[in-house]
């Protein structure tokens, strides 16, 4: 495996049912030990207002920042395998969940898959992805929308969209 093929990754970590932050803290423990990838960096995790479908419980969101030696397909499937090892079940869009494992960043790549589309399209629009990911690196710069971290959370409006610290984090 050769080490220039390692990427710097972030992933979004999400749940809204049963405990919302055990199931956080766990799937962040199953995302470091994948094969080929080591974890780097976690955010604090946030209460927020769901958004989508507002008939739902609160969710705890979160960003991890990982080094992966994975394809971005093969980190997809990995992802996708520690959401039903979970016990997620896929029933409406935006619904609630126990977990979902989103990939938000995977190095400055641009990717448009029937799959798979990174940057996650509605990362920049999102108060519980750009808060996390302000804490992580803030200068970190949108490689589509050649703005930072900084500067997209800054430009969006908190309505609708609250973001709090969990106690105790
Ligand atoms: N997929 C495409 N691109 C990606 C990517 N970058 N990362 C595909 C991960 N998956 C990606 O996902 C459906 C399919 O998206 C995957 O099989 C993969 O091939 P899913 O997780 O089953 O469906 P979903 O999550 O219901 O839909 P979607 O569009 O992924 O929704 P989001 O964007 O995940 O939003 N409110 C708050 N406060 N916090 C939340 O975390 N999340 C959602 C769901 C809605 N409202 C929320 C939150
Ligand atoms: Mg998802």
């Amino acid at each position: 495996m050769s080490p220039a093929l390692i990427t710097r990754v972030y992933v979004g970590v999400g749940s809204n049912m049963g405990d919302k932050l055990s199931n956080c803290r766990k799937a962040v423990r199953l995302v470091g030990g994948m094969e080929d990838t080591s974890l780097v960096e976690r955010s604090p995790f946030y209460r927020t207002e769901p958004l989508g479908l507002t008939d739902q419980d609160w969710y705890v969101n979160g960003v991890i920042g990982i080094q992966t030696y994975l394809s971005p397909q093969d980190l997809l499937r990995s992802l996708l395998s520690i959401e039903t090892h979970m016990g997620r079940v896929r029933n409406e869009r935006w619904g609630p969940r126990i977990i979902d494992l989103d990939i938000l960043l995977y190095g400055n790549r641009v990717i448009d898959e029937t799959n798979l589309t990174i940057p996650h399209p509605l990362m920049h629009r999102r108060r519980f992805v750009l808060i996390p990911m302000v804490q992580l690196d803030p200068d970190l710069i949108h490689p589509v929308l050649g703005r930072t971290m900084k500067e997209l959370s800054d430009d969006l409006s908190g309505e609708g969209q609250a973001v709090a610290p969990v106690d105790g984090e």
